[in-house]
């Protein structure tokens, strides 16, 4: 219920008034029939009341204001605001701010944008806001990407994706990596390490596109295509995909990876991320550079910044251990990489 502001124009009081409405609404909002009556009763005393109430003590002299309300106007009345208020408005926001986070492919920038365009739900948004095609999926199916997924379907959907490569190759592996490989019990989504011995990476990416996806797509497996990617961090693909009998979504990414980039792929698609990051920078203090397709050696960086002059040597990419290894770390199995 919203005070008409236009009636206490020209109140000495109008602007303590408005906040109290607005924590009047709150406690509405809240249920609390109760302080919602105590601020009405306080708003009906100022609203009749024909000078400005500046300290508790003037306020505890007017009808129907106790203790704690005219404390709090005397906080309005010098500083214009009520921290209580701050507070209340500040609480929600933030909740509405992290459920839109949640929303596959929505960062932070965006889920600010859509608080501050004024939306306070998913279906605020589905309604009103204008979306992409993949924002509309990640909202629609907010609650399957948002669930974990047991390793059990993990492993299904594992297999789905390793019989129809294998189809096409028998020579095909797939690797899930991910928080399973960390043996966790779920798992956010499904990663997936694609790769094959003798296929480099502009065929593996030509065969998977063309054939794999077209193919798990018709048979209803890939639900969605969010997002492909082909940089000099290797080729990705991600989607969704669903078991038969099943109606729910998961969030899918595949990695494409030739045999001479396993290892390196392997240890960045293992994680975590915070493991993966404390390794590249130990690479780097030894003048060596991680990232996923191999460890290099002899990189030269600019005096300042972070360019790089020479991007260096491979000098391993195949090995997982190896890398290691060569790094000076010992090895530590995939449930041990986190930091
Ligand atoms: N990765 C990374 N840095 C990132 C994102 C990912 O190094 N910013 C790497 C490490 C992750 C792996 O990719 O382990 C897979 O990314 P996921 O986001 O799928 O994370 P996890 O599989 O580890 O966890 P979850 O169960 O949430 O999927
Ligand atoms: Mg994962
Ligand atoms: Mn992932």
């Amino acid at each position: 219920m919203k005070g008409g502001s236009g009636d206490n124009d020209g109140n000495p009081n109008a602007a303590t008034i408005s906040i109290l409405q607005q924590m009047a609404d709150y406690y509405g909002q809240m249920g609390d029939e109760w302080r919602v009556r105590a601020y009405r009763k306080a708003i009906g005393t100022l609203r009749n009341h024909h000078t400005k109430v500046w300290t508790k003590e003037q306020a505890l002299a007017l009808p129907q204001i106790g203790e704690r309300l005219a404390v709090k106007i005397e906080e309005i009345a010098h500083t214009n605001r009520l921290r209580r208020l701050d507070n209340a408005k500040a609480k929600p926001a933030d909740q509405i701010l992290q459920n839109f986070m949640g929303v596959y492919g929505a960062g932070f920038g965006t889920a600010s944008e859509w608080v501050a365009q004024g939306y306070r739900t998913l279906d605020d948004l589905l309604d009103k806001a204008s979306l992409t095609d993949n924002q509309r999926i990640g909202i629609e199916h907010y609650d399957d990407f948002n669930s974990r997924i047991p390793r059990a379907e993990v492993e299904q959907h594992g297999a789905v994706i390793r019989k129809a490569l294998t189809n096409i190759d028998p020579k095909f592996e797939v690797i899930i990596g991910g928080s399973y490989r960390r043996g966790k019990a779920t798992s956010g989504d499904i990663d997936c390490i694609l790769t094959h011995p003798n296929i480099d990476s502009t065929r593996l990416r030509t065969i998977i596109l063309q054939r794999l996806i077209p193919t798990l797509t018709k048979t209803n497996f890939l639900v969605a295509a969010l997002a492909a990617t082909s940089r000099d961090e290797g080729s990705k693909w991600h989607g969704a995909s669903r078991l038969r009998h099943s109606s729910t979504w998961r969030r899918l990414d595949l990695l494409l990876v030739p045999s001479d980039e396993i290892g390196a792929a392997l240890i960045y698609f293992t994680g975590d991320d915070v493991f993966n990051r404390s390794l590249r920078l130990l690479a780097s203090t030894k003048g060596m550079r991680l990232n996923q397709r191999g460890l290099y050696r002899d990189v030269v960086r600019e005096q300042r910044g972070r360019g790089k002059i020479s991007e260096g040597v491979r000098v391993e990419g195949r090995d997982e251990r190896r890398i290691f290894e060569v790094l000076g770390v010992p090895w530590r199995e995939p449930g041990d990489r986190i930091c």
